[in-house]
């Protein structure tokens, strides 16, 4: 049963993602408000947001629709399960038109609701094509999205045991003096990418193994990554393909927050250096 609701989330979120890509291009503009992180909202962020929660409303198994985009939950059907979304993730990558993505979560409890609530997880890429990643029952496969299509080209994705990559959110000079420190060491054995969109940074440790992180930093204690929205759903993705996730102490998966906009700080990558990052911390 829930292997068959999953699986129709899922197919809802591809069957949108092409009109979602589609409608980008004349969506760059400001909308005028802000989301309920005090972040400017785009055109695009809130037509992503709308074209979502109308197809999922068709989904049965789905109760209720949570968008970082909203302030509360919306209730759309007599489901018993709750679909947390980041419509348009990156949206500021829009303006340089470099990637951005669409995060979704699927818990079994309303929020707020720990990690272990997750029962699948998954994202959209949009990047020179769109792909879609679903992590459920400890499997994670890759798509290819084209009008309609679904392609599956990976059927058990896991982390590359020899990373080669790190990509590092937040100023250098705004990081922690611990922080920095393991970031001295990583910088002088990897390879630097980062390209300020959650979905695609997480997506090309996924490909080439590494470490992603958007660290506690001077002026944020808690980070900037959400938990409900970003840092679940990603951990979910990257535990299931044989990573690790860490807040700085423990799986960002043990996380309850005690309020759905919350934020935490994200570390995601290969075992030893998350185990490392731990230890530094
Ligand atoms: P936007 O949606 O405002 O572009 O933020 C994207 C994001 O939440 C996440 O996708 C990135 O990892 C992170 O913020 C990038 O933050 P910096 O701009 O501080 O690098």
């Amino acid at each position: 049963m829930a292997d068959q609701s999953v699986s129709q989330i899922f197919s809802a979120i591809a069957d949108t993602a092409p009109a979602v890509r589609a409608a980008l291009p004349g969506r760059r503009v400001e909308y005028g408000g802000e989301n309920p992180s005090g972040e400017s909202q785009l055109a695009a962020d809130v037509y992503a947001d709308s074209l979502f929660k109308d197809r999922l409303e068709q989904v049965d198994a789905v109760g209720t629709y949570f968008s970082e985009e909203e302030e509360s939950a919306v209730a759309v059907g007599d489901g018993s399960l709750t679909v947390a979304i980041d419509p348009l993730d990156g949206s500021s990558n829009l303006k340089s038109n470099n990637a951005l993505g669409t995060i979704v979560s699927v818990y079994d409890e309303p929020l707020p609701a720990s990690g272990d609530s997750l029962i699948a997880a998954g994202y959209v890429l949009y990047g020179p094509i769109t792909t879609m990643v679903v992590a459920h029952d400890g499997v994670v496969t890759e798509s290819v999205l084209t009008d309609g299509n679904q392609e599956v080209v990976k059927d058990d994705l896991t982390l590359p045991s020899e990373p080669t990559i790190y990509g590092f959110g937040g100023r250098i000079p705004d990081w922690t003096p611990e922080f920095t420190e393991y970031a001295r060491e990583i910088e002088s054995e990897f390879k630097l990418r980062y390209g300020g969109s959650m979905v695609g940074d997480v997506n090309q440790v996924l490909t080439y193994g590494g470490i992603f992180s958007y660290p506690a930093v001077k002026s944020a204690p808690d980070g900037k990554l959400r938990t409900q929205f970003e840092a679940h759903p990603m951990a979910y993705i990257v535990e299931a393909a044989g990573g690790k996730s860490s807040d700085g102490t423990q799986s960002i998966l043990d996380r309850t927050p005690t309020e759905v906009h919350e934020r935490t700080p994200v570390h995601l990558g290969n075992d030893e250096l998350i185990d490392r990052l731990e230890s530094s911390l």
